[in-house]
């Protein structure tokens, strides 16, 4: 009859599985005039055949989560940071293995939760949010990490967040470290060598 079935489940991600190409041969068994075993027990018409080639390509289903590439952020903010600026795109930290259409354009992220160390810790009584989410870091639906708060230079601490991004698949979540860096950093240096080679590199660096 010429129909094409699907005899087992195809995974477009499958790589020998996206697409699919065969031959296919239709055979003139119309009319009562000859009979060829090659049609059954259908009369064979003009003997007649033709031939074509059928390329199926496999359409993606969003069967695949997101999946954050490490299980641990970390990254520095500085304390002169205003607030509603970004700190971090959490979209490069994800993989999945669907199309865009049903992979990075469906993602949403979304905060689970947020606690800090360090003297941080002692503004969450005070909450000096500014607008935005009702925190001192906020996570948009499309994975931008916010800051939401003004610091002074005595503060320091670490924003320990929990994440999570989802799709129509299922989910996965991250743990991502924001530690409140100074404006300035120091930064001690040792050199290794005799006292020719350090005095060159010495020279060489602070030049
Ligand atoms: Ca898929
Ligand atoms: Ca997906």
């Amino acid at each position: 009859m010429g129909y094409i079935i699907v005899m087992k489940p195809l995974d477009r991600e499958n790589k020998n599985q996206s697409t699919i190409t065969f031959g296919v041969e239709v055979r003139d068994c119309s009319m009562v005039e000859d009979v060829s075993d090659q049609c059954g027990n259908y009369p064979l018409k003009w003997n007649s055949t033709d031939n074509a080639n059928v390329r199926i390509d496999v359409l993606d289903a969003d069967d695949n989560p997101p999946q954050f590439v490490s299980d641990v952020i970390r990254v520095g903010m500085r304390r002169n940071t205003e607030p509603n600026k970004e700190i971090l795109q959490l979209k490069g930290k994800v993989t999945d293995k669907d199309l865009p259409q049903n992979g990075i354009n469906k993602w949403v992220f979304q905060m689970v939760s947020l606690n800090m160390t360090g003297d941080i810790n002692n503004l969450l009584s005070n909450k000096k949010w500014e607008k935005g989410c009702n925190s001192a870091i906020c996570v948009t639906g499309n994975g931008t990490v916010v800051n939401n708060m003004w610091y002074t230079q005595d503060m320091s601490g670490i924003f320990n967040l929990n994440v999570l991004v989802r799709d129509g698949a299922g989910n996965s979540s991250a743990y991502i470290q924001i530690f409140l860096i100074a404006d300035s950093q120091v930064l001690k240096m040792t050199f290794l060598g005799d006292r020719t080679t350090v005095a060159l590199t010495k020279d060489t660096i602070l030049r």
